[in-house]
C-alpha cells in the first residue's frame, strides 16, 4: 500500500515545548524504514510549516483560545494534504505534534468520505470547547468541532460545519474528562469507552460493540487518532498530561488489531509523543513499535 508521512511539528495546540520535536525524533530513529519493511511504498512528506507565534501573543486571535490563528492555518494545509493522499489511493499516516492536529486529518478524511467515523483512543475527551475549556489548550478541542461545535472558527475548519456525525464517533481510553465534557457526553449520548469499562470488560467487548456500531450505521471508513497519553504512563511516560491507570500495551495492540481486522481504517493520527518529557526514549520506542504494528497490518 501506498503510505503518506505527514509530520506535524505543532506544539501550540498544547501550550507545552518537546512535542514538536516528535516528527523528527521518530524520523531519526528510523522511522520510515519501519514502515518499508512490511512491504509499503512510503512517502515522506516531511513537516508542514508551522508559522512562528510568540507567546505574548498567545490570545491574540482567539478569546480563550491560544494560538487559534496559525491552529487554524496549519489545520487547513494539513487537511488539503490528508485529502490529497486519501484521492490519490495513499494512507496517510500523520505524525503530532500535539492532538490539535486531529481537527485538519480528520477534516481533510471528512472531505473525501460521507460515510466515515472516528475512533479517538485518549485518555482526555478532547471535546471541550472555548467556553468549557480549564486551560485554553486548543489540543483538548479538535473533536467537539469536528462534530460541530464550540468555536466557529474551528468548526469551519477546511470546509463549513461540522465534519462528523456525533453518532460516528466512539471515544476510548477516557480516564480525565472535564465538567464540559461531561455534559456534552450525556447530551449527545457520545459512544464512550471509558478505562472503568476496559478494566470491567475488556478491549475486546469494547472492540466488538464498536463493531456493531459501524455495521448498524453503515461506516465504511474510519479515521483512527491515536494518542499515546492513552497508554499507561509507566510505559509511555514521554507525553505532555499523562493520566494514571490507562492502556498496557498489550491491550493498546488487541484493541488496534481489533479494530485494523475490519479494513475500514483509512487514516491514523499518532500524537502527543514529547521526547523532552521521556525516560530513556521508552516512549520514542513504544510510538515506533506501534507504527510497526499497524503498518504491519494495513
Ligand atoms: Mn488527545
Amino acid at each position: 500500500m501506498k503510505v503518506n508521512v505527514i509530520g506535524v511539528p505543532l506544539n501550540l495546540g498544547c501550550d507545552c515545548d518537546g512535542a514538536d520535536k516528535a516528527p523528527n525524533h521518530l524520523r531519526e530513529r528510523g522511522l520510515m524504514d519501519i514502515i518499508r519493511k512490511h512491504g509499503h511504498r512510503a512517502y515522506d512528506l516531511g513537516n508542514l510549516y508551522i508559522p512562528p507565534v510568540s507567546e505574548e501573543d498567545k490570545f491574540a486571535s482567539g478569546n480563550r483560545m491560544k494560538y487559534l490563528d496559525t491552529i487554524v492555518e496549519v489545520n487547513n494545509n494539513l487537511a488539503e494534504l490528508v485529502y490529497d493522499s486519501l484521492r490519490g489511493g495513499a494512507f496517510p499516516l500523520i505524525i503530532g505534534g500535539d492532538h490539535s492536529l486531529g481537527l485538519g486529518s480528520a477534516s481533510g478524511v471528512g472531505k473525501c468520505f460521507d460515510d466515515f467515523g472516528i475512533i479517538w483512543l485518549d485518555a482526555h475527551g478532547d471535546i471541550n470547547t472555548s467556553e468549557t475549556s480549564p486551560s485554553g489548550n486548543i489540543h483538548g478541542m479538535p473533536l467537539s468541532a469536528l462534530m460541530g461545535m464550540g468555536s466557529q472558527e474551528l468548526v469551519n475548519v477546511y470546509a463549513p460545519g461540522n465534519k462528523v456525525h456525533p453518532q460516528n464517533v466512539f471515544l476510548v481510553g477516557t480516564r480525565s474528562l472535564d465538567k464540559g465534557e461531561l455534559d456534552l457526553i450525556r447530551r449527545e449520548k457520545l459512544s464512550v469507552y471509558p478505562m472503568e469499562v476496559i478494566r470491567k470488560e475488556g478491549v475486546e467487548f469494547v472492540a466488538a460493540d464498536i463493531k456493531n456500531k459501524l455495521k448498524s450505521r453503515k461506516i465504511r471508513n474510519i479515521h483512527f487518532s491515536i494518542d499515546v497519553d492513552s497508554i499507561d504512563p509507566a510505559y509511555a511516560p514521554g507525553t505532555g498530561t499523562p493520566v494514571p491507570e490507562g492502556l498496557t500495551p498489550d491491550e493498546f495492540k488487541g484493541f488496534v488489531d481489533s479494530i485494523l481486522s475490519t479494513n475500514l481504517v483509512k487514516s491514523m493520527d499518532i500524537v502527543e509523543l514529547n521526547p523532552e518529557l521521556d525516560t530513556e526514549d521508552n516512549t520514542t520506542r513504544l510510538c515506533l513499535d506501534i507504527i510497526d504494528y499497524v503498518t504491519d497490518r494495513i
